[in-house]
């Protein structure tokens, strides 16, 4: 296959994304999939929160377009492993999405590469507000049946919530903690996390503890894995002159279009 330029681009050995949110209007699905058209890996880990809730209405075209990207990757003629890590957000989604993208789904999920053993768990499991506020979560529930019963407060309200249900989630620095003692526990090399939308890495008695961040914030990031060790790489919108490749790889994807 030729290449518009004389290097070779990187072929990672996995690449790692979470808290996409589709259904939220902060996702930033359109860039997210195009990171995937443009980057070569043969493993794809989705580490949880890809949705923000259980309501499909909420999602845009662009939120389904990456879905139909996914279930193309997941073609067995592309030979890359994609994998579904559900987070706190996707969880009880993961199933019906497993059928209809056609990707595996797992609570934690190891592999051996370099001679280490890697794991890749959400983070939520280690965010003690999370856990011990199943009683603000069953209020969020509540407050968002209200407002669609009634619709008087109109949608900026029910935004509102939204926000504060992630800033929420988001107050933990708990979770590379947990996750290092987890890892420990596994007998893991190192440990990939997501959850808290905060880009992190961290060195502890020889663990590796990452975070990939979020697509739903202004800096959208994620993390690549090859011989040369693990990076946090931050989304660099396409420059003008390269909008002719990208349209070149789209129309080329149009061809195994396929109706979600
Ligand atoms: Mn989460």
């Amino acid at each position: 296959m030729g290449h518009h330029k004389g290097v070779d681009p990187p072929v990672y050995d996995t690449l790692i994304l979470s808290d996409l949110h589709l259904g939220s209007e902060l996702s930033r699905a359109r860039d997210a999939a195009d990171l995937l058209r443009n980057t070569q890996f043969r493993r794809l880990i989705l580490l949880g929160d890809i949705f923000s809730d259980l309501n499909f209405r909420r999602l845009t075209k662009q939120h389904w377009k990456f879905l139909g990207f996914i279930r193309k990757l997941s073609n067995p003629k592309r030979q890359v492993e994609v994998v579904w890590v559900e987070g706190n957000h996707d969880r009880g989604l993961v199933d019906v999405m497993s059928h209809l993208v056609g990707v595996k789904v797992y609570e934690e999920y190891t592999w051996q590469y370099d001679g280490r053993r890697h794991l890749a768990i959400h983070g939520h499991q280690f965010d003690r507000f999370v856990l011990n506020n199943a009683v603000l979560s069953a209020f969020n529930s509540f407050l968002h049946l209200q407002i669609q019963r009634f619709d008087f407060t109109g949608k900026w309200f029910s935004q509102f919530v939204d926000r504060m249900g992630t800033r929420w989630l988001r107050l933990s620095s708990k979770v590379s903690g947990g996750a290092l003692a987890h890892a420990r526990l596994k007998q893991a090399d190192r440990i990939f996390c997501g959850h808290t939308h905060e880009a992190l890495s961290i060195v502890q008695d020889g663990v590796e503890y990452y975070n990939s961040g979020s697509w739903a914030d202004k800096k959208a990031t994620y993390l690549t894995v090859d011989s040369e060790g693990v990076q946090i790489r931050e989304y660099v919108a396409p420059s003008p002159d390269a909008s002719t490749f990208a349209e070149d790889l789209n129309s080329r994807d149009a061809e195994f279009e396929e109706v979600l």
